[in-house]
């Protein structure tokens, strides 16, 4: 078919600065007239020269006015000179099945639409994200020029009449403007379940699921864009039972749900462990990418000790066996029990900020192969994104392998290294002026050089300040800096108090508040966690004056 493009003028909308991991506001945002266009041509004005004549991969989470965005990228794509777009059939990917597919074909980037975890639907959220082409989310300097360009756009381009049939598996090829233009739709699953074969021992694993003496698992994937991919994987290919697969039909609205794997959100499945029936249970994100996994009667790991135990049995994944294990790493505001591994097995452990895109440069120059985050993140360099069924499969090797029960394995874990005790608390929508108030005093405290030394304390509990500070990270390997990304209080035990605001929500701001606390007497180990950090929770509360300069007593969210 051949068609013609056409340039519609436009005029800057204010705001279009992608947040930790791509642009996310409420639905509304995006469908004024313009505003998807206009980002979209910026996003493809950032790739530069690579532009035209480049191959995309478009692909998203399934939620409200996806199908709609996906029919403009296509448009504007066409227009702009792309040259070729792979397009999940219906326009679904997870967001690791895009870094997938990114990587498998050596594509130019990617775009995910995608809010992630935030709630969808009408009066949801929805959110556009590009991916570049190691696979991995868009590092700064990316999504900086993204923003620039959206401050002084005129014009985009866009071929109007060109539509395509998403739901059949199919190639399309259309002349535009003179230029060849192929959309290609694509099993949302095929290529990223290939990938999982070659990484994991998919025998073993159906083994655990299938042989004597079963592992009874839930899969809870929140009505998200992992249900194909449960039900293909786990049900079809390792034989778990189709009642493993819970909540695995993708709907725009997610049911109505907060599609975010946490003790709050995922309430259904933790009742549902806790009866006592599953061995093994785990829920994912909207997109894919986060997960939370428990143990038989709700026995819940900390992502942070999910990272740990992964990071401590790799010989039970083949794929590291083959690569070899290079190093580890773990966001800022994350727990340190990876670290204690990495120290014992004599790997290098990075600390970066807040945001998987931090990991990829480190990835790509070969020295890391694991890495997580206390949001839920879990992943290893197979692809450039946090990974939620990877996380599962991992899991589900070491139980194979190891022939224990999940809340076995990691007291073992605790045993041998110790335990980090963390929490988070999560203010969610707070005015933006008090919760910018309190970050502001939080980094003139920090940044005073007389309060290293101060004690605090609580009941009985007594902390020493010995370093505190607004995270700053420098990428080991293109040195650029990164400034502000949290307060960190670290007291002379070790002991940790974090803040930072939420980069992800799309309106007012959210709080987290983060505790980190080693404890290696044997005896303390299996203690209630929420319990055990109370003084410094306290101590926290006190030192940022939280609840009287929010008005909020309690957390919304406590993980
Ligand atoms: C995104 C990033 C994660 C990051 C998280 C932090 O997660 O991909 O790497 O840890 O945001 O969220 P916040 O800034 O709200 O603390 P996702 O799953 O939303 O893409």
């Amino acid at each position: 078919m051949t068609l013609t493009s056409s340039e519609v003028e436009t005029k800057p909308f204010e705001g279009q600065k992608p947040g930790t991991s791509g642009l996310r506001k409420n639905v509304k945002v995006f469908q004024q007239g313009n505003y998807t266009e206009n980002f979209i041509q910026c996003t493809l004005d950032a790739l530069g020269e690579k532009l035209a004549g480049s191959t995309l991969v478009v692909g998203g989470d399934g939620r409200f006015f996806g199908k709609e965005a996906v029919g403009i990228i296509v448009q504007m794509a066409a227009a702009n000179g792309v040259s070729k777009l792979l397009i999940g059939q219906n326009g679904i990917l997870s967001t690791p099945a895009v870094s997938c597919v990114i990587r498998k074909y050596g594509t130019d980037g990617g775009i995910i639409l995608t809010a992630s975890h935030n709630p969808g639907g009408p009066n949801g959220d929805f959110g556009i994200k590009f991916n570049i082409a190691n696979g991995g989310p868009a590092p700064s300097g990316v999504t900086d020029k993204i923003f620039e360009l959206s401050k002084s756009i005129t014009k985009y381009k866009i071929c109007k009449d060109l539509n395509v049939d998403l739901s059949k598996l199919d190639t399309h090829d259309f002349t535009v403007d003179g230029r060849k233009f192929t959309v290609q739709v694509i099993d949302s699953v095929e290529d990223y379940c290939g990938l999982m074969k070659e990484i994991f021992d998919f025998g073993a694993i159906k083994e655990l699921l299938t042989g004597p003496s079963a592992l009874n698992i839930t899969l809870n994937a929140l009505h998200g864009v992992m249900g194909p991919y449960v039900k293909r994987i786990v049900c079809q290919e390792l034989g778990a039972p189709e009642t493993s697969a819970v909540n695995c039909v993708t709907l725009p609205d997610f049911g109505g749900g907060h599609p975010d794997p946490n003790l709050t959100y995922a309430a259904e499945l933790v009742d549902e462990m806790k009866k006592g029936n599953h061995g093994f249970g785990a829920a994912f994100d909207g997109d894919g990418d986060r997960n939370m996994i428990l143990g038989k009667n709700a026995f819940f790991i900390t992502p942070s000790d999910s990272l740990a135990v992964i990071a401590a049995n790799m010989e039970c994944i083949p794929y590291f066996k083959k690569t070899g294990v290079r190093g580890y790493a773990r966001s800022m505001p994350t727990a340190g029990a990876v670290d204690r591994v990495a120290k014992a097995l004599g790997k290098e452990i990075f600390e970066v900020p807040t945001g998987w895109k931090f990991f990829g440069n480190l990835m790509d120059a070969g020295r890391l192969s694991l890495c997580g985050e206390e949001s839920f993140g879990t992943g290893s360099d197979h692809i450039r994104e946090k990974d939620g069924l990877w996380a599962v499969l991992a899991w589900l090797s070491i139980l194979a392998n190891r022939k224990q029960s999940v809340e076995g394995i990691v007291q073992d874990h605790w045993k041998k290294f110790g335990r980090n005790v963390f929490t988070r608390y999560d203010y969610e929508e707070v005015d933006s002026a008090p919760a910018d108030k309190m970050m502001a005093k939080l980094n003139d405290l920090v940044g005073d050089p007389s309060f290293v030394g101060k004690s605090f304390s609580h009941g009985d509990k007594v902390y020493k300040v010995a370093l505190a500070d607004n995270f700053e990270y420098t990428d080991p390997i293109d040195g650029s800096v990164t400034k502000k990304q949290g307060i960190r209080i670290v007291f002379e035990d070790g002991s940790r108090i974090v803040f930072r605001l939420s980069g992800t929500g799309s309106s007012g701001a959210t709080i987290r508040m983060y505790i980190d606390s080693y404890e290696s007497d044997q005896a303390k180990l299996n203690g209630d966690a929420q319990e055990m950090l109370k003084p410094l929770v306290e101590i926290a509360l006190q030192i940022s004056q939280l609840r009287e300069l929010t008005g909020r007593e309690k957390p919304t969210v406590i993980t």
